[in-house]
């Protein structure tokens, strides 16, 4: 099995999150030519990254891998629960991908201050917040967001956090959790695969800010 992956990437992180929970063996590749080249649209169409290459099979979006891996490796399961506690981790999953993540994205354009609109990153800034703490009456870790098992949600939210860690101060905000979040984030930093994939992500996004 190939990951298109690299490491800055969140959306990839939460792919090989839930890889290294069900102890599936992958190599992750960089995207050939880069995520959106024609060389790796030749792969994987849409070129974005991750992409999954298991064997002919090839599929992009990590939601779908994600969905994919469950249905081919149920043990362990990342959507554990009756048909209400699956809904809601993939509620979260797609409360992160849709409306908390993007918000954090779009500073990107920002980071150098040679280029930044200070009107428009800090409408990006606010708008992250209000979902963060909108985000703190969506959950009840118990300890996971789905109660005791890790799950899809939880494989989501790591990555974008450690970035939000990194970016945040960099523009000049606070980051901070509720308590509920702070919880959680206790639990899932402590697991070993969560652990591994984010110090990657961390150095990474260092590295890409020119700070590490
Ligand atoms: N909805 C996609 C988002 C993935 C995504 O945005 N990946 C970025 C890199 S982190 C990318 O490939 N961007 C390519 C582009 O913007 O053309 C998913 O969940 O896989």
């Amino acid at each position: 099995m190939i990951l298109y992956a690299i490491p800055v990437s969140t959306y990839s992180a939460k792919v090989r999150i839930a890889l290294g929970i069900k102890d599936i063996d992958y190599d992750m590749v960089p995207p050939p030519g880069g995520y959106s080249s024609p060389q790796y649209k030749a792969i994987v169409p849409v070129g974005t990254i991750p992409g999954l290459k298991d064997g002919d099979f090839v599929i992009s979006e990590s939601e779908v891998i994600t969905e994919y891996l469950e249905e081919k490796y149920p043990d362990p399961s990342l959507l554990p629960g009756n048909a209400e506690q699956r809904a809601h981790q993939r509620f979260l999953s797609r409360f992160h991908d849709l409306w908390l993540e993007p918000h954090l994205r779009a500073t990107f354009a920002h980071v150098d201050p040679a280029g930044r609109d200070e009107a428009a990153l800090n409408a990006c800034l606010d708008r992250y917040r209000a979902r963060l703490d909108q985000m703190e009456s969506l959950i009840d870790p118990d300890p996971w967001l789905g109660g005791g098992a890790i799950g899809v949600a939880d494989c989501a939210f790591p990555a974008t956090f450690t970035l939000a860690d990194i970016l945040l101060p960099h523009f000049g905000r606070e980051s901070r959790y509720g308590p509920k979040l702070q919880a959680w984030r206790e639990t899932a930093y402590a697991h070993p695969v969560v652990r591994q994939v984010t110090d990657e992500s961390r150095q990474a996004t260092l590295q890409w800010m020119g700070a590490g």
